[in-house]
């Protein structure tokens, strides 16, 4: 049998934290061959709730679980950890400046980041979950320089997977026919949507959406984009909680692909260092279409850009530059 492994995940007692563990634990995240032993962190105030997330994992009794350990201690939580995946945070409350959030953040994150530096595995690797996601990843990896900056990522499937099966839904067909679908940017409203590459698998091989869908340009141009950016907001009123079982979910396929591979001729978005790769400024977190193999990922290259997909590009990257300078004023860097 596989050693297991330990996986952090921080906001446990929360919303997310809530629908993870169990998911994690049942092998969605790492394989039906692989055990694990959860690390959970939360705050004080939450300190009750998490007592019982950790009780419930014992009493599912799921077999790769071979271990639960909880704590409020951030020092504690990151020993030995191969995997963080970073989802507490400060929420935006009603009436909060953008600044007040980023700050709050910020300081959390910077916190975390030493914590992690001192004590988790040299091996570790890190999705940041929490908002602002790419610029708390950014954060993180500015205040923990011996973590590679290649293992440190942010969440953006939530959105991949969400214009996926839109286009699915669009086109009737069957989720997992829809491939390589890119979500570029920043996790905020300023994220594109990028059908332009996404096919369907049919019988006679691979088809363009933008071929099968050659009546809707509009649709694809404007509301596809829209309805996968507000898609968060529409589940929140509905709800009146934020996404939680989506983002726990594609939150295991980040991992899962990361670690595992992403399936040949196919690839997947993933919040990353950007190495300059599509004129994208260095030293940002950007979300780009990545194909993974044996635990790395690589940007996919070569892709043709129009001039509208630029512009769009551009505008996530002047938003996380933009949030990148806010965050380090706040921390006076
Ligand atoms: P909840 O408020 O339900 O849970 C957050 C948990 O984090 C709470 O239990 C809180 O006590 C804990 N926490 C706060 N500060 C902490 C700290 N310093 N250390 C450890 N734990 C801390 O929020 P939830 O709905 O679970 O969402 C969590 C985060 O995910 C939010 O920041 C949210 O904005 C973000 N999201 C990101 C998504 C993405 O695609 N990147 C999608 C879903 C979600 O909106």
């Amino acid at each position: 049998e596989k050693e297991p492994i330990r996986v952090l995940v921080t906001g446990a007692a929360g919303n997310i934290g809530y629908a993870i563990s169990p998911m994690i634990a049942r092998g969605m995240m790492l394989g039906q061959d692989q055990p694990m032993i959860l690390h959970l962190l939360d705050i004080e105030p939450a300190s009750k709730s998490l007592e019982a997330v950790k009780m419930e994992l014992q009493d599912s009794a799921f077999p790769l679980l071979h271990g639960v350990f909880a704590t409020t201690n951030i020092d504690e939580a990151c020993k030995g950890v191969n995997i963080a995946i970073m989802i507490g945070g400060f929420a935006r409350k009603e009436g909060m400046e953008r600044r007040d959030v980023m700050s709050k953040n910020a300081v959390i994150f910077k916190a975390q980041a030493s914590a992690l530096e001192r004590y988790a595995s040299d091996d570790c690797k890190v999705l940041v979950v929490a908002n602002p996601a790419n610029t708390n990843a950014l954060i993180l990896k500015e205040f923990a320089p011996s973590i590679p900056e290649e293992n440190i990522t942010c969440l953006t499937r939530l959105d991949h997977n969400r214009a996926q099966a839109r286009l699915a839904e669009k086109l009737s067909v069957p989720v997992s026919s829809v491939k390589n679908v890119i979500v570029w940017g920043n996790h905020s409203s300023t994220q594109y949507p990028d059908s332009n590459h996404a096919t369907v698998s049919t019988k006679t091989g691979d088809q363009p959406v933008r071929e099968l869908l050659v009546a809707d340009q509009k649709w694809l141009k404007n509301e596809f984009s829209t309805e996968v950016q507000q898609r968060g907001a529409e589940i929140l009123r509905a709800r009146r909680q934020s996404s939680a079982l989506s983002a726990a979910s594609a939150a295991c396929d980040h991992i899962h692909d990361w670690f595992l591979g992403t399936p040949k001729g196919s690839w997947v978005s993933m919040g990353v260092c950007s190495d300059g790769s599509y004129g994208i400024a260095p030293g940002l977190v950007y979300s780009f279409p990545v194909i993974c193999e044996k635990g790395s990922w690589k940007i996919v290259q070569g892709l043709s850009i129009d001039e509208f997909s630029r512009e769009k590009m551009d505008d996530s990257a002047r938003e996380l530059a933009e949030e990148k300078a806010l965050a380090y004023s706040c921390l006076n860097v």
